[in-house]
Protein backbone atom coordinates (compact mmCIF):
# COMPACT_ATOMS: atom_id res chain seq x y z
CA UNK A 1 0.00 0.00 0.00
CA UNK A 2 1.67 3.39 -0.87
CA UNK A 3 2.30 6.06 1.98
CA UNK A 4 -0.62 8.16 0.08
CA UNK A 5 -3.16 5.06 0.27
CA UNK A 6 -2.00 4.41 4.01
CA UNK A 7 -2.41 7.87 5.21
CA UNK A 8 -6.14 8.13 3.97
CA UNK A 9 -6.84 4.96 5.25
CA UNK A 10 -5.60 6.30 8.82
CA UNK A 11 -7.67 9.65 8.18
CA UNK A 12 -10.45 8.20 7.42
CA UNK A 13 -10.89 6.34 10.36
CA UNK A 14 -10.89 9.69 12.03
CA UNK A 15 -13.82 11.16 10.27
CA UNK A 16 -16.10 11.97 13.03
CA UNK A 17 -19.64 10.77 13.11
CA UNK A 18 -20.66 14.65 12.53
CA UNK A 19 -18.57 15.32 9.85
CA UNK A 20 -20.79 12.52 8.04
CA UNK A 21 -23.54 13.65 9.04
CA UNK A 22 -22.73 16.71 7.93
CA UNK A 23 -21.63 14.87 4.44
CA UNK A 24 -24.82 13.58 3.89
CA UNK A 25 -26.39 16.75 4.75
CA UNK A 26 -24.51 19.27 2.51
CA UNK A 27 -26.61 22.35 2.42
CA UNK A 28 -28.48 23.57 -1.04
CA UNK A 29 -27.58 26.58 -2.35
CA UNK A 30 -30.77 28.75 -3.88
CA UNK A 31 -31.00 27.90 -7.69
CA UNK A 32 -29.79 29.46 -10.19
CA UNK A 33 -30.37 29.30 -14.32
CA UNK A 34 -27.63 28.17 -16.28
CA UNK A 35 -24.79 28.56 -14.33
CA UNK A 36 -26.18 32.60 -14.04
CA UNK A 37 -27.37 34.63 -11.51
CA UNK A 38 -30.94 33.88 -10.89
CA UNK A 39 -33.14 36.12 -12.51
CA UNK A 40 -33.17 39.78 -10.18
CA UNK A 41 -29.81 38.96 -9.46
CA UNK A 42 -30.86 38.87 -5.69
CA UNK A 43 -30.11 35.53 -5.10
CA UNK A 44 -27.02 34.32 -3.34
CA UNK A 45 -25.87 30.33 -4.04
CA UNK A 46 -23.62 29.29 -1.02
CA UNK A 47 -19.80 28.79 -2.82
CA UNK A 48 -18.69 25.47 -2.31
CA UNK A 49 -15.87 23.43 -3.75
CA UNK A 50 -15.56 19.59 -4.04
CA UNK A 51 -12.30 17.51 -5.11
CA UNK A 52 -10.98 13.72 -5.44
CA UNK A 53 -9.10 12.27 -2.48
CA UNK A 54 -7.40 13.41 0.50
CA UNK A 55 -4.88 15.83 -1.77
CA UNK A 56 -8.25 17.58 -2.87
CA UNK A 57 -8.69 19.03 0.78
CA UNK A 58 -5.09 21.24 0.39
CA UNK A 59 -6.47 22.23 -3.23
CA UNK A 60 -10.02 23.05 -2.21
CA UNK A 61 -8.33 25.51 0.40
CA UNK A 62 -6.26 27.21 -2.67
CA UNK A 63 -10.18 27.07 -4.81
CA UNK A 64 -11.73 29.00 -1.36
CA UNK A 65 -9.09 31.62 -1.60
CA UNK A 66 -11.05 32.79 -4.21
CA UNK A 67 -14.54 31.05 -3.84
CA UNK A 68 -14.21 33.41 -0.36
CA UNK A 69 -14.02 36.32 -1.77
CA UNK A 70 -16.49 35.84 -4.54
CA UNK A 71 -14.10 34.99 -7.09
CA UNK A 72 -15.03 33.07 -10.13
CA UNK A 73 -15.50 29.25 -10.32
CA UNK A 74 -13.36 29.10 -13.16
CA UNK A 75 -10.44 30.96 -11.17
CA UNK A 76 -10.79 28.53 -8.33
CA UNK A 77 -10.25 25.21 -10.25
CA UNK A 78 -7.66 26.61 -11.78
CA UNK A 79 -5.65 27.32 -8.61
CA UNK A 80 -7.15 24.92 -6.52
CA UNK A 81 -6.05 21.38 -8.84
CA UNK A 82 -2.67 23.89 -9.00
CA UNK A 83 -2.13 22.37 -5.89
CA UNK A 84 -1.46 18.43 -6.18
CA UNK A 85 0.10 19.51 -9.72
CA UNK A 86 3.34 20.83 -7.82
CA UNK A 87 3.36 18.92 -4.96
CA UNK A 88 5.84 16.65 -5.39
CA UNK A 89 4.88 13.62 -3.01
CA UNK A 90 2.43 13.71 -5.42
CA UNK A 91 2.94 10.54 -7.56
CA UNK A 92 -0.24 10.74 -9.73
CA UNK A 93 -0.41 14.35 -10.77
CA UNK A 94 1.34 16.96 -12.35
CA UNK A 95 5.19 17.24 -11.64
CA UNK A 96 6.40 14.52 -9.38
CA UNK A 97 3.97 11.87 -11.00
CA UNK A 98 5.38 8.75 -11.99
CA UNK A 99 6.52 8.25 -15.75
CA UNK A 100 4.97 6.27 -18.81
CA UNK A 101 7.00 2.94 -18.82
CA UNK A 102 9.43 4.73 -21.44
CA UNK A 103 10.06 7.29 -18.37
CA UNK A 104 8.37 10.21 -19.63
CA UNK A 105 6.05 12.17 -17.52
CA UNK A 106 3.15 12.95 -19.88
CA UNK A 107 0.42 15.00 -18.57
CA UNK A 108 -3.32 15.15 -19.30
CA UNK A 109 -5.54 17.78 -17.86
CA UNK A 110 -9.32 19.45 -18.85
CA UNK A 111 -11.27 22.65 -17.25
CA UNK A 112 -14.92 23.15 -18.41
CA UNK A 113 -17.15 25.97 -17.33
CA UNK A 114 -20.85 26.44 -16.94
CA UNK A 115 -21.51 27.43 -20.71
CA UNK A 116 -19.86 24.90 -22.39
CA UNK A 117 -16.63 26.16 -22.86
CA UNK A 118 -14.04 23.70 -22.34
CA UNK A 119 -10.32 23.43 -23.30
CA UNK A 120 -7.70 20.59 -22.75
CA UNK A 121 -4.45 18.77 -23.12
CA UNK A 122 -3.68 15.22 -23.38
CA UNK A 123 0.25 13.55 -23.34
CA UNK A 124 1.19 17.03 -22.86
CA UNK A 125 4.96 16.71 -21.24
CA UNK A 126 7.59 19.72 -19.32
CA UNK A 127 5.05 21.77 -18.03
CA UNK A 128 3.99 21.81 -14.74
CA UNK A 129 0.50 23.45 -14.75
CA UNK A 130 -0.93 21.39 -17.94
CA UNK A 131 -4.08 22.43 -16.55
CA UNK A 132 -3.46 26.24 -16.96
CA UNK A 133 -2.88 25.33 -20.40
CA UNK A 134 -5.99 23.65 -21.19
CA UNK A 135 -7.92 26.94 -19.98
CA UNK A 136 -5.70 28.46 -22.72
CA UNK A 137 -7.08 25.97 -25.08
CA UNK A 138 -10.54 27.16 -23.85
CA UNK A 139 -10.27 30.68 -24.30
CA UNK A 140 -7.48 31.25 -27.13
CA UNK A 141 -7.86 29.04 -29.49
CA UNK A 142 -10.39 27.69 -31.42
CA UNK A 143 -10.18 24.17 -30.56
CA UNK A 144 -10.85 21.99 -27.33
CA UNK A 145 -8.09 19.40 -27.20
CA UNK A 146 -4.60 19.72 -27.68
CA UNK A 147 -2.12 16.67 -27.56
CA UNK A 148 1.69 15.46 -27.10
CA UNK A 149 4.22 17.83 -29.54
CA UNK A 150 1.45 20.11 -30.81
CA UNK A 151 0.50 20.73 -26.77
CA UNK A 152 3.99 21.81 -25.48
CA UNK A 153 4.56 23.93 -28.35
CA UNK A 154 1.70 25.88 -28.03
CA UNK A 155 2.56 25.83 -23.79
CA UNK A 156 5.99 27.05 -24.78
CA UNK A 157 4.08 30.10 -27.45
CA UNK A 158 1.71 31.40 -24.53
CA UNK A 159 5.15 31.61 -22.16
CA UNK A 160 4.71 28.10 -20.20
CA UNK A 161 8.71 27.52 -18.86
CA UNK A 162 9.80 23.93 -19.85
CA UNK A 163 11.26 21.79 -17.29
CA UNK A 164 11.93 18.33 -16.15
CA UNK A 165 9.17 16.91 -14.05
CA UNK A 166 10.44 13.10 -13.56
CA UNK A 167 11.91 13.78 -10.14
CA UNK A 168 14.84 11.42 -8.58
CA UNK A 169 11.62 9.91 -6.65
CA UNK A 170 9.67 8.82 -9.22
CA UNK A 171 12.83 7.59 -11.35
CA UNK A 172 13.85 5.64 -8.58
CA UNK A 173 9.97 3.56 -8.44
CA UNK A 174 10.28 3.53 -12.38
CA UNK A 175 13.21 1.82 -12.09
CA UNK A 176 12.36 -0.51 -9.39
CA UNK A 177 9.12 -1.15 -11.52
CA UNK A 178 11.39 -2.46 -14.39
CA UNK A 179 13.07 -4.96 -12.31
CA UNK A 180 9.69 -7.09 -12.50
CA UNK A 181 8.37 -5.60 -15.82
CA UNK A 182 8.23 -7.62 -18.78
CA UNK A 183 9.04 -4.53 -20.62
CA UNK A 184 12.68 -2.53 -21.27
CA UNK A 185 12.46 0.99 -22.57
CA UNK A 186 13.21 2.34 -26.57
CA UNK A 187 12.33 0.06 -29.27
CA UNK A 188 11.34 -3.04 -27.55
CA UNK A 189 11.75 -4.80 -30.76
CA UNK A 190 11.62 -8.36 -28.43
CA UNK A 191 8.73 -8.00 -26.14
CA UNK A 192 5.81 -6.85 -27.23
CA UNK A 193 3.33 -7.69 -24.09
CA UNK A 194 1.52 -4.60 -23.99
CA UNK A 195 0.10 -6.06 -20.47
CA UNK A 196 -3.18 -6.81 -22.01
CA UNK A 197 -3.79 -9.22 -19.08
CA UNK A 198 -4.39 -6.23 -16.80
CA UNK A 199 -3.85 -2.34 -15.90
CA UNK A 200 -0.24 -1.14 -15.54
CA UNK A 201 0.05 0.92 -12.35
CA UNK A 202 -2.08 -1.50 -9.72
CA UNK A 203 -2.39 0.15 -7.06
CA UNK A 204 -1.01 3.30 -8.45
CA UNK A 205 -3.46 3.80 -11.07
CA UNK A 206 -5.71 6.06 -10.28
CA UNK A 207 -5.48 8.92 -7.68
CA UNK A 208 -6.61 12.20 -10.33
CA UNK A 209 -7.25 15.45 -9.29
CA UNK A 210 -11.24 16.16 -9.97
CA UNK A 211 -12.72 19.09 -9.16
CA UNK A 212 -16.41 20.81 -9.05
CA UNK A 213 -16.33 24.33 -8.04
CA UNK A 214 -19.69 26.11 -7.75
CA UNK A 215 -19.29 30.43 -6.95
CA UNK A 216 -21.20 33.01 -4.72
CA UNK A 217 -23.01 34.04 -8.20
CA UNK A 218 -23.91 30.57 -8.74
CA UNK A 219 -21.48 29.62 -12.12
CA UNK A 220 -20.26 26.40 -11.89
CA UNK A 221 -16.92 25.29 -13.07
CA UNK A 222 -14.91 21.85 -12.98
CA UNK A 223 -11.07 20.60 -13.50
CA UNK A 224 -9.41 17.52 -14.05
CA UNK A 225 -5.46 16.94 -14.03
CA UNK A 226 -3.12 13.74 -13.84
CA UNK A 227 -0.14 12.23 -14.74
CA UNK A 228 -2.24 9.11 -15.42
CA UNK A 229 -1.46 5.72 -14.80
CA UNK A 230 1.86 4.71 -13.81
CA UNK A 231 3.96 2.94 -16.40
CA UNK A 232 1.06 3.23 -19.04
CA UNK A 233 2.05 2.87 -22.63
CA UNK A 234 4.18 5.69 -24.39
CA UNK A 235 1.16 7.91 -25.98
CA UNK A 236 -1.54 6.46 -23.72
CA UNK A 237 -4.36 8.95 -23.07
CA UNK A 238 -7.01 8.50 -20.20
CA UNK A 239 -10.21 10.24 -19.24
CA UNK A 240 -9.21 13.39 -18.14
CA UNK A 241 -8.58 15.26 -20.77
CA UNK A 242 -11.55 13.89 -22.70
CA UNK A 243 -14.93 16.33 -22.08
CA UNK A 244 -17.73 13.53 -20.76
CA UNK A 245 -15.40 10.98 -19.85
CA UNK A 246 -12.94 12.09 -17.08
CA UNK A 247 -15.18 15.81 -17.02
CA UNK A 248 -18.47 17.14 -18.06
CA UNK A 249 -19.97 20.41 -16.62
CA UNK A 250 -23.33 21.73 -17.48
CA UNK A 251 -24.81 25.04 -15.68
CA UNK A 252 -28.57 23.72 -16.26
CA UNK A 253 -27.36 20.82 -14.05
CA UNK A 254 -24.54 20.42 -12.35
CA UNK A 255 -20.70 19.03 -13.02
CA UNK A 256 -19.54 15.40 -12.71
CA UNK A 257 -15.56 14.54 -12.76
CA UNK A 258 -13.53 10.84 -12.52
CA UNK A 259 -10.97 9.03 -11.10
CA UNK A 260 -9.62 5.60 -11.59
CA UNK A 261 -8.76 3.39 -14.70
CA UNK A 262 -9.35 5.57 -17.68
CA UNK A 263 -10.25 2.97 -19.95
CA UNK A 264 -13.73 2.34 -18.23
CA UNK A 265 -14.26 5.75 -17.96
CA UNK A 266 -13.82 6.83 -21.57
CA UNK A 267 -16.18 3.62 -22.60
CA UNK A 268 -19.34 4.44 -20.58
CA UNK A 269 -18.36 8.65 -21.37
CA UNK A 270 -18.78 8.58 -17.37
CA UNK A 271 -19.10 12.01 -16.37
CA UNK A 272 -21.58 12.83 -18.94
CA UNK A 273 -23.56 10.12 -18.29
CA UNK A 274 -23.45 11.08 -14.62
CA UNK A 275 -24.87 14.93 -15.47
CA UNK A 276 -27.64 13.33 -17.86
CA UNK A 277 -28.65 11.14 -14.98
CA UNK A 278 -28.94 14.32 -12.42
CA UNK A 279 -30.65 15.88 -15.32
CA UNK A 280 -33.29 13.31 -15.08
CA UNK A 281 -33.85 13.82 -11.38
CA UNK A 282 -31.35 11.62 -9.83
CA UNK A 283 -29.71 13.32 -7.25
CA UNK A 284 -25.50 13.30 -7.57
CA UNK A 285 -24.67 10.47 -5.15
CA UNK A 286 -27.54 8.35 -7.06
CA UNK A 287 -26.18 9.50 -10.87
CA UNK A 288 -22.75 8.49 -9.85
CA UNK A 289 -23.36 5.11 -8.60
CA UNK A 290 -25.58 4.52 -11.75
CA UNK A 291 -22.35 5.48 -13.74
CA UNK A 292 -20.53 2.68 -11.69
CA UNK A 293 -22.79 0.04 -11.68
CA UNK A 294 -22.55 0.30 -15.63
CA UNK A 295 -19.33 0.04 -15.30
CA UNK A 296 -19.38 -3.07 -12.79
CA UNK A 297 -21.68 -4.67 -14.79
CA UNK A 298 -20.16 -4.34 -18.06
CA UNK A 299 -16.88 -5.77 -16.33
CA UNK A 300 -17.88 -7.76 -13.84
CA UNK A 301 -14.24 -9.69 -13.10
CA UNK A 302 -12.04 -6.99 -14.35
CA UNK A 303 -14.12 -4.73 -12.08
CA UNK A 304 -12.76 -6.72 -8.97
CA UNK A 305 -9.56 -5.56 -9.12
CA UNK A 306 -9.67 -1.69 -10.68
CA UNK A 307 -11.25 1.54 -9.20
CA UNK A 308 -13.07 3.94 -10.63
CA UNK A 309 -14.88 6.49 -8.61
CA UNK A 310 -17.74 9.66 -9.45
CA UNK A 311 -18.10 12.72 -7.78
CA UNK A 312 -20.51 14.91 -8.80
CA UNK A 313 -22.15 18.27 -8.05
CA UNK A 314 -25.51 19.47 -8.64
CA UNK A 315 -26.57 23.58 -9.44
CA UNK A 316 -27.75 23.37 -5.91
CA UNK A 317 -24.52 22.61 -4.44
CA UNK A 318 -25.75 18.76 -3.43
CA UNK A 319 -22.32 16.50 -3.56
CA UNK A 320 -22.35 13.07 -3.88
CA UNK A 321 -20.48 10.03 -4.97
CA UNK A 322 -19.57 6.68 -5.63
CA UNK A 323 -16.61 4.58 -6.41
CA UNK A 324 -16.26 0.42 -7.27
CA UNK A 325 -13.92 0.04 -4.42
CA UNK A 326 -13.57 1.18 -0.73
CA UNK A 327 -11.00 3.80 -0.09
CA UNK A 328 -12.35 6.23 -2.16
CA UNK A 329 -13.01 9.91 -0.41
CA UNK A 330 -13.84 13.51 -1.49
CA UNK A 331 -12.82 16.93 -0.24
CA UNK A 332 -15.49 19.11 0.34
CA UNK A 333 -15.00 22.85 1.35
CA UNK A 334 -17.49 25.69 1.74
CA UNK A 335 -17.91 28.45 4.57
CA UNK A 336 -18.76 26.19 7.13
CA UNK A 337 -15.65 24.01 6.67
CA UNK A 338 -12.84 24.30 4.96
CA UNK A 339 -11.21 21.19 5.66
CA UNK A 340 -13.87 18.55 5.15
CA UNK A 341 -13.06 14.93 4.14
CA UNK A 342 -15.35 11.95 3.16
CA UNK A 343 -15.57 8.82 2.47
CA UNK A 344 -17.35 7.58 -0.52
CA UNK A 345 -19.75 4.82 -0.60
CA UNK A 346 -18.28 1.79 -3.17
CA UNK A 347 -19.66 -1.20 -4.31
CA UNK A 348 -17.17 -3.39 -2.67
CA UNK A 349 -16.64 -2.40 1.13
CA UNK A 350 -13.23 -4.12 2.08
CA UNK A 351 -9.70 -3.02 0.99
CA UNK A 352 -8.11 -3.88 -2.07
CA UNK A 353 -4.63 -3.64 -3.30
C1 LIG B 1 -6.31 7.92 -16.00
N1 LIG B 1 -8.11 8.53 -14.49
O1 LIG B 1 -5.39 8.42 -16.63
C2 LIG B 1 -6.67 8.54 -14.70
C3 LIG B 1 -5.95 7.75 -13.69
C4 LIG B 1 -5.90 8.31 -12.42
O2 LIG B 1 -3.88 9.10 -11.44
O3 LIG B 1 -6.89 8.44 -11.75
N2 LIG B 1 -4.61 8.61 -12.17
O4 LIG B 1 -6.92 6.92 -16.37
Amino acid sequence: MSDRRRFLKGSLLGVSASMLAWGGKLAAAPATRGGQPAAGGTAKAAARVVSTWDFGVAANQAAWTILGKGGHALDAVETGVQVPESDLKNHSVGKGGYPDRDGHVTLDASIMDADGNCGAVAAIEHIEHPISVARRVMERTPHVLLVGEGALQFALEQGFRKQDLLTPEAEKAWHEWQKTARYKPSINSEVHDYGSTGMPGGAHNHDTIGMLAIDANGRLAGACTTSGMAWKMRGRVGDSPIIGAGLYVDGEVGGATSTGVGEEVIRNAGSFLVVELMRQGRSPQEACKEAVMRIVKRRREASKTIQVGFLAMNREGEVGAYAIQHGFAYAVCDAQKQDGLIPSQSVYTTSYS
